[in-house]
């Protein structure tokens, strides 16, 4: 929450950038007919989306050092490999263009939580970015195994080579910074351990826990049962300074189980999106997407609801206040019918120690 409309003011004016001018050439490597992102070139079509394609949700790690790929503010400009855990900004689809299985050697695009695909720029015909919506020759990548041949497991290592340029992507140093697409070989540099989301337990680096204390020390002032007075908004609604994307970093609706506790609570730096949107990340890092059983008192009734965004210093009246989207808030309490004033004066809420690792 808070105003976001900064973040995504800018991130609409990087679409448009990259839509209007993004690299039109030179070409590369000898190819006349072909332009980044111009799904109208000719042979363009052979490498589009198919009624086969299929989608896995996925995360990209390099190896030594060990960084997650990350697609920032959700794509629509750069993306790096400096992330030490993976959330929304760090999860992507992977289209098997051909469906079916998985295997060494397909041809695959990258697409980041906001929908945007990796894609080989122009230029020095090595840059890469995520900011293209229409995925074409530019944004195919095929996947390759490190070692061995046929199907992609889940923890293999793996390289993606541009089908423009034959080049492999590769992490700046092994990983830390930044990604571009340089790689003769598929060397250290070019070599990523997938996983694939889907099979990932919900719980990851946190271990599931029935008391919150085993999140760590640094939750301690956040375990066992926690009350607060219990506000809702909607996902998309400037009265509520929302305009449907989370400070997580992840678009919601009204009907995301997700809820945000005070922005105190998340940012002990008092880092704002706005103000340090790297810092703000870093602080919430461990915030986003945990998990957190909220129950009315009055009703007993609780749904498990995930920490998708922050909530706004000037309304949180208490400690462990928290904001509710409406649509699980109706759930719980009934609909306040637009009334602000329809509030849970000592809603419970208990982290469990899982994570859901879309946020
Ligand atoms: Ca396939």
């Amino acid at each position: 929450m808070l105003n976001t409309k900064a973040c995504i003011v800018s991130f609409g004016f990087c679409l448009t950038f990259n839509a209007a001018c993004g690299p039109s050439g030179p070409k590369y490597l000898g190819d006349s007919s072909k332009t980044p992102g111009n799904s109208s070139d000719a042979n363009d079509t052979a490498y589009g989306l198919t009624a086969n394609t299929v989608t896995k949700k996925v995360t990209l790690k390099t190896l030594s050092p060990t960084y997650f790929l990350s697609a920032e503010n959700q794509g629509g400009s750069i993306i790096s490999a400096n992330r030490t855990a993976a959330q929304g900004w760090e999860t992507f689809d992977l289209l098997d263009s051909d469906g079916g299985e998985l295997v060494s050697g397909d041809s695959v695009y990258l697409r980041s939580s906001g929908g945007f695909y990796l894609q080989l720029t122009g230029g020095n015909g090595t840059a890469l970015n995520i900011s293209n919506q229409n995925p074409g020759l530019w944004e195919t990548f095929k996947i390759v195994k490190q070692s061995g041949t046929g199907v992609i497991q889940p923890g293999d290592i793996i390289g993606l080579q541009s089908a423009v340029s034959n080049l492999w992507v590769s992490a700046l140093n092994g990983g830390g910074s930044g990604i571009d697409a340089h790689g003769i070989k598929l060397d250290a540099w070019e070599s990523f351990a997938i996983n694939f989301v889907s099979s990932m337990p919900v719980t990851s680096n946190i271990p599931t826990a029935s008391s919150s204390s085993k999140l760590g020390t640094e939750f301690a002032a956040l375990s066992g049962t926690l009350k607060g007075l219990a506000s809702w908004y909607r996902a998309n609604a400037s009265a509520d300074s929302t305009n449907g994307t989370g400070w997580c970093g992840r678009p919601y609706t009204n009907d995301t189980k997700g809820f945000a506790p005070p922005f105190i609570k998340m940012s002990p730096t008092l880092a704002t999106w706005t103000s340090n949107p790297e810092q703000w990340k870093k602080d919430t890092a461990k915030w986003c997407g945990l998990e957190a059983r909220v129950t009315n008192p009055k009703t007993g009734k609780s749904e498990l609801l995930y920490i998708v965004d922050a909530f706004e210093p000037t309304w949180v009246r208490t400690e462990f206040a928290i904001d509710i989207l409406i649509g699980p808030f109706i759930s719980l309490v009934g609909n306040p019918n637009g009334d602000k004033n329809v509030v849970v004066q000592d809603m419970q809420w208990e982290l469990t120690g899982n994570r859901k690792l879309d946020w």
